[in-house]
């Protein structure tokens, strides 16, 4: 079946100019710097994964880099987030060090989990995870919008990112519906790059755009987003939580975005044409967000590549890190598990 993006999108209306006064430049380059980070380290994680370093799966966030980065400038860290296995950006994010997440990857002692997670499971003292079941972590992030409720806890909300492979599955649904009559803060966050693995979001969701719509059922409020550009992504989550902040309603967000490798390392995308991957690349969220802070003198394309290479060398020394780092030791293999105790 031919592919098509025949979905009629209402991208929430933003003011660029008014959000490049807002932020200035100091901050749209630590955003910058941000996305840089979070493409350098996707770039050398795989390779070290080609090498033999890293064992497992490993999903990249490349081309997804706006969505994330923009929720966190437009909310903080100080709100509970949970996430799909596509992680490694999140944690990055919310102050996981790339030391610690590289580690992870590479199966050490000084990993993030201590080397017992890999890839598809990093945490961060406000990420709940990185979860691999499509959809299993979505009643968790509802768990964690009920919690702040219960306790009261002032201008924090709970962030659930999913893809669009989720959000047909059973676990979504029940959440969006306990949410929507309990009113709880959340924002369901669906990142739609277009592709299950390798099957077309067309070909798995019966309605599209699937926030507008999905959200009608449920009598709350959606908002959808160009993910490629980062003033969208910006202005949407900014907006989107103060909502969720002001009437304690959760609301289904939709950031149209596309993933610039397979669905993992092992997917070379052969369903994909070069040409629209190509079409795809020229829409990169890392040289939109460039050549506007070029265009408006606060940026240079030398003091750009700077940045990129400061990244660069952060992500090799976390490589170095990781591989000089010990195995977990056997003994520990038991910790860390739940178990049931002894004799019940
Ligand atoms: C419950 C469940 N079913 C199937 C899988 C296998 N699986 C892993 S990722 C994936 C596709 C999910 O696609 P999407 O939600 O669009 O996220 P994306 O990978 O595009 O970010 C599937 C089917 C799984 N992990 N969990």
């Amino acid at each position: 079946m031919k592919r098509s993006k025949s979905a009629e999108y209402h991208y929430f209306p933003f003011d660029r100019e008014k959000i490049i006064q807002e932020l200035g430049r100091d901050k749209l380059i630590e955003q910058l710097t941000k996305m840089l980070l979070i493409r350098n380290f996707e770039i050398r994680g795989e390779s070290a994964y080609q090498q033999g370093k890293v064992g497992g799966f490993y999903h990249s966030y490349m081309g997804q880099e706006a969505i994330q980065v923009g929720c966190v400038a437009a909310a903080g860290v100080d709100n509970w987030y949970t996430t799909t296995y596509r992680c490694h950006a999140l944690a990055l994010l919310l102050n996981a060090t790339p030391n610690e997440i590289m580690a992870e990857l590479y199966g050490r002692s000084t990993g993030n989990a201590g080397g017992k997670g890999g890839s598809m499971h990093i945490y961060a003292e406000h990420l709940l995870g990185g979860l691999a079941i499509v959809g299993g972590h979505v009643p968790i992030a509802t768990g964690a919008a009920f919690s702040i409720k219960y306790q009261k806890k002032k201008n924090w909300a709970s962030f659930c990112f999913m893809g669009d492979g989720a959000v047909v599955q059973g676990a979504v649904h029940e959440s969006l519906n306990l949410a929507a009559l309990w009113n709880l803060p959340c924002l369901y966050v669906v990142e739609n790059n277009q592709w299950g693995m390798g099957t077309a979001v067309q070909r798995a969701v019966a309605v599209e755009p699937i926030a507008e719509n999905f959200a009608k059922s449920y009598g709350i409020k959606s908002y959808t987003f160009d993910g490629m550009d980062f003033f969208s992504c910006y202005a949407g989550f900014k907006e989107a939580y103060h909502e969720v902040l002001k009437t304690s309603r959760p609301v289904l967000i939709e950031a149209v975005a596309e993933r610039f490798r397979g669905h993992s390392i092992s997917d070379p995308a052969l369903y994909r044409s070069k040409d629209d991957l190509q079409k795809t690349m020229e829409r990169d969220p890392i040289l939109l967000l460039r050549n506007v802070l070029i265009e408006k003198g606060m940026l240079d394309e030398e003091t750009f590549k700077e940045i990129d290479k400061v990244q660069k060398d952060i992500v090799v020394a976390a490589m170095k890190f990781a591989d000089e780092s010990p195995w977990p030791d056997p003994m520990t293999l038991e910790e860390g598990v739940f178990a049931p105790e002894e004799g019940s």
